[in-house]
């Protein structure tokens, strides 16, 4: 590492969206905490939990952060049922933006399966990752499941996408389930570019239920303060079948 402020921050971190103060250590370390008690929470029994993960993680890799993430709590609470007991965990991404940190986790690794549902990197946030083509390496080879959509897409196609993923995700057999829940997929959301309404979220919860599968939700985007709220308590509520 460089010694230079400026340097070693470029040297840690893939953007400039991710400042460092005092208690970003202590945020990072409680969002990640707050997913592993999750986890736990699953692995004592309950059919799912929801982390509401702050900061979020699905951007960050093993030595790096950026996109507002700084720990992947996801990829840390997957590797929990790892590590209790569970063989294969599928990471299911729907958050507008390219999972690109878990991928560069897991990406030699086929006991964790990932599908990632995202804007196409050619216009999109974390740029240059999130491709179809990246599917994995080694063991990991055909682990890592990409699904780049166009700026504009709506509902049926990322449903078309979401079914392919799903059904991808079930031929993997999973024992456990971890979803990176954004809404930032929604249709008003300020920095995004997908057209999902409220509505969508509900029947998107209720075929993550489908798989029947021990579930942790976890926290990552949405940025329409608003309807904030609305979106992910819909996920949840399809989930539950209410
Ligand atoms: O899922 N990731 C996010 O929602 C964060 C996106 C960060 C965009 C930063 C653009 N300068
Ligand atoms: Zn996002």
């Amino acid at each position: 590492p460089p010694a230079g402020l400026d340097a070693r921050l470029s040297y840690y971190s893939f953007d400039m969206a991710g400042s460092i103060t005092e208690t970003t250590w202590q945020a990072a370390k409680r969002a990640a905490d707050t997913a592993l008690a999750g986890a736990d929470a699953v692995l004592s029994g309950e059919r799912a939990a929801f982390a509401l993960c702050r900061p979020p993680g699905h951007h960050a890799g093993r030595d790096f952060f950026g996109g507002y993430c700084y720990l992947n709590n996801a990829a840390i609470a997957a590797q929990r049922f790892l590590d209790n007991g569970h063989a294969r965990v599928a990471i299911f991404d729907i958050d507008y933006h390219h999972g690109n940190g878990t991928q560069e986790i897991f990406y030699d690794r086929d006991d964790v399966l990932l599908a990632s549902l995202h804007g196409d990197p050619d216009f999109e946030f974390p740029f240059h990752l999130g491709y179809a083509r990246e599917r994995g390496a080694g063991s990991g080879e055909g682990h890592n499941l990409n699904y780049p959509l166009p700026a504009g897409t709506d509902w049926p196609e990322w449903q078309a996408a979401f079914e392919d993923a799903h059904a991808k995700i079930s031929a993997y057999a999973p024992t456990a389930l971890v979803i990176s829940l954004g809404v930032d997929t929604f249709k008003e959301d300020p920095i995004s570019q997908f057209k999902l309404e409220s509505e969508h979220f509900l029947t998107i919860g209720r075929r993550i239920a489908d798989f029947a599968l021990p579930t942790l939700f976890v926290m990552e985007g949405g940025y329409a303060v608003d309807a904030l709220g609305v979106n992910a308590v819909n996920v949840l509520q399809g989930f539950q079948g209410t």
